[in-house]
């Protein structure tokens, strides 16, 4: 498996609990580096840009408001196998369904409230990281 890197978005409604290291925690301890990470507070046109994959879906207005109710922590993180890895510490997108120890489980408060966000394969982890990070941000 490759060194591979990903795109993470801790969500306002963990920044808001004070969440920030618990789950960067949880990341390091799966092998996963912060190669990158800031603090940013999202419009809520900014978030439609990001999440334009879900625009037809019923909840796509809800997802984009909730991404600019608060502080949002963009982080890159660097690793084996590192999107199916960060996937797997993240847990299912419903808390109800993710596994015990995952981020989700632990923190999540529901489906649409659900802590951190995830790149869903290489090529959208690409396309993500470039929405917020330039090269010089990246520091392996
Ligand atoms: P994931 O974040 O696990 O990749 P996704 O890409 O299917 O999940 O959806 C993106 C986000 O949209 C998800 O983290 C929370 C929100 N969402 C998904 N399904 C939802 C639903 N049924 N109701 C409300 N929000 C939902
Ligand atoms: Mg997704």
């Amino acid at each position: 498996m490759a060194v591979e890197r990903t795109l993470s978005i801790i969500k306002p409604d963990a920044t808001k609990r004070n969440l920030t290291g618990k789950i960067n925690a949880k990341f390091e301890d799966a092998g996963l580096r912060i190669v990158a990470q800031k603090r940013i507070q999202l419009t809520p046109e900014q978030a439609g840009v990001f999440y334009a994959v879900h625009k037809e879906r019923p909840f796509y207005g809800e997802l984009c408001e909730f991404m600019a109710s608060g502080p949002v922590v963009v982080q890159v993180l660097e690793g084996e196998g590192a999107v199916a890895k960060n996937r797997e510490v993240m847990g299912a997108t419903n808390p109800a369904d993710a596994a015990a120890g995952t981020i989700r489980a632990e923190f999540a408060e529901s489906v649409g409230e659900n802590s951190v966000h995830g790149s869903d394969a290489a090529e959208t982890a690409a396309v993500e990281i470039a929405y917020f990070f330039s090269g010089l941000e990246l520091v392996g």
